[in-house]
């Protein structure tokens, strides 16, 4: 690169990547293939508009390219495209939820999803979001006592509040959901219901959760995270809806598609085709299973008692540390979590009471449950002991046994 400084930085960021065990439940490691369609010539093309419909010239490439991701990703979700569309267009999950909303929902009326603290996300209706500007949010919390999703409660504030929409879906709820049952509260108020299925979209291809799309009216979903692609976003919708939404995105709020970003959400909706994807998805989920247990064994406070999925927080003030706290000493030892609040958190959400921890990362780098006993002893003489330089030599052994990329260190 005759760019020194950047080069200098990527290869920075590259080290930092091999040398930290990455447990950001929302981050992940995509492909060299993922890597190689990201940094190719489709950057240079604009092409506002859909296939054969694009406000510029020269799309007869592009075209096909969008058309073969629309199809794969209709496909890898075993979806009649009959019934079903898809936007592969959405610059990320953040503007498409926002084109959704403008799309399906009157401005003014009432939206419902998860309460932040209860996992929810910031673009289900939260005033800092436009989200919560342009519509009223109404947020579901979690049973005080499991910590879980109470479905009744659920039901009785949609009936209370009449959301002209649903949104089943976060960023930090450890359980599977029942659509079945969101689908019965959405019916009994007339609302619509959106899955935000942009953690679990991975699983779901693999066949580790539950398939959202005999329940939902609309699918998003970030392809990033345990689906392993590029950062963007797709918007699966029932084809009377799909008009508005494609309109929604672009000229809604969107410019020219990002077409290396497609090229890229098409080799990993290949690549999670595949049945090691299926293996892959299974692994994920075994892997935050025993994460948690043995942390729990080791005496942390599981919020909700523990997970069935790729995530699951821990309240560290339970044993007197914040989650700031906590997530520092982690990183001072070469592992990166991010803070979390707890449900009915006291602490400030800059400073909450715990952290949250996933496993889709360490993964794909092939990491079993025998690495995750090894990363949970790890994690309690951080927090406990504040146990830092024997501890980074513990890392530093096991980053090793994993390079990505094929780069050693
Ligand atoms: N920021 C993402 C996450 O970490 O879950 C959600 O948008």
């Amino acid at each position: 690169m005759k760019d020194k400084q950047t080069e200098k930085l990527i290869k920075q960021e590259q080290e930092r990547q091999n040398k930290t065990l990455d447990l950001i439940a929302s981050e992940n490691f995509v492909s060299k293939d993922v890597l190689d369609a990201l940094g190719s010539v489709f950057t240079n093309k604009y092409a506002e508009g859909y296939p054969n419909t694009r406000y510029y010239h020269g799309a007869e490439v592009v075209d096909k390219l969008e058309e073969l991701v629309r199809t794969r990703a209709l496909k890898l979700f075993k979806l009649s495209p009959k019934k079903w569309n898809v936007n592969v267009q959405p610059y990320s999950g953040s503007p498409a939820n926002l084109a959704i909303l403008l799309a399906l929902v009157p401005r003014g009326e009432k939206i419902m999803g998860m309460r932040l603290d209860m996992g929810g996300h910031l673009t289900h209706g939260y005033k800092a979001s436009a989200t919560g500007k342009l519509w009223q949010g109404v947020h579901c919390v979690l049973d005080k006592k499991t910590e879980k999703l109470d479905y009744r409660e659920v039901l009785k504030l949609a009936k209370k509040e009449k959301p002209k929409l649903i949104i089943a879906g976060g960023s930090a709820y450890s359980w599977k959901l029942d659509f079945k049952k969101f689908r019965k509260i959405v019916d009994a108020v007339h609302a619509l219901l959106l899955v935000d299925m942009s953690h679990f979209a991975g699983l779901v291809a693999g066949g580790a959760y539950p398939s959202p799309f005999s329940c939902a009216d609309v699918v998003m979903t970030t392809t990033h995270k345990t689906l392993r692609g590029p950062r963007a976003a797709l918007i699966f919708s029932k084809k009377e809806l799909s008009k508005n939404i494609d309109r929604m995105v672009f000229p809604g709020i969107q410019g020219g598609p990002h077409l290396n970003v497609i090229a890229a959400i098409g080799v990993a909706l290949h690549e999670a085709s595949f049945p090691g994807f299926k293996k892959y998805a299974k692994q994920v989920v075994k892997n935050t299973r025993v994460l948690a247990e043995e942390l729990k064994k080791l005496g942390w406070r599981m919020v909700s008692g523990g997970t069935n999925t790729h995530l699951f927080n821990i309240d560290t003030f339970q044993n007197g540390i914040s989650g700031n706290e906590a997530a520092d000493l982690l990183e001072k030892a070469g592992i990166v979590v991010n803070i979390e609040a707890i449900p009915y958190d006291l602490r400030s959400p800059k400073d909450p009471s715990g952290i949250r921890l996933g496993t889709a990362a360490l993964t794909t780098w092939g990491m079993k449950e025998k690495e995750m006993k090894i990363i949970a002893g790890i994690i309690d003489k951080v927090l406990r002991k504040r146990e830092i330089s024997s501890v980074k030599k513990a890392v530093s052994r096991l980053c090793k046994k994993f390079p990505i990329y094929g780069y050693r260190w």
